[in-house]
């Protein structure tokens, strides 16, 4: 059967609480160790104003303003990570929204026990990382390299 992968961008934030944490290298290793690879990274402090456009979906929910209070409460670091089938892969590593849902194995599952504080955001889908990827990241950030175990990947 052909393997239905696709080559695929998508935006990781290790949150403020990932950050404070000290969970970067943690989080990095588990995309690394898969086979993704990093191709911007830049630590920052969100805005209120791109925080409310990357959260837009949820404008209307109870949990909009505690959702934007947390993302600017401290500095994030956002990835761009890139690979076969990266928005899933990335997911799937991530583990579930809910942290007490959330596979043992993934970083949710392994990191995380609160709900708003979980450690990491990743696109949800394709379009999702092209909308939001442009908020924190330009052009002429993403870098362009061949992991020397590519022929594996
Ligand atoms: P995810 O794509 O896994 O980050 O999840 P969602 O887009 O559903 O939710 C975005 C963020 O809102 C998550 F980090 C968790 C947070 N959230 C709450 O804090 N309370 C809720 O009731 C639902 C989501």
């Amino acid at each position: 059967m052909p393997e239905a992968a696709t080559h695929e961008r998508t935006l990781v934030l290790v949150k403020p609480d990932g950050v404070r944490r000290a969970l970067i290298g943690e989080v990095i290793a588990r995309y690394e160790h898969k086979g993704l690879k990093i191709v911007a990274a830049k630590m920052i402090h969100v805005s209120k104003e791109t925080a409310e456009r990357h959260y837009e979906e949820h404008k209307a929910k109870p949990f909009f303003p505690e959702l934007v209070r947390s993302i600017t409460a401290s500095p994030v670091m956002a990835l761009a990570v890139e690979g076969r089938n990266a928005v899933a892969v990335v997911r799937l590593l991530n583990g579930a929204t809910k942290p007490w849902e959330a596979a043992p194995g993934t970083v949710r599952g392994d990191l995380a026990l609160a709900m708003t504080p979980n450690v990491v955001h990743a696109s949800d889908s394709v379009p999702t990382a092209q909308r939001e990827l442009p908020l924190y990241f330009s052009e002429k950030d993403y870098v362009s390299y061949t992991r020397v175990d590519e022929d594996y990947l």
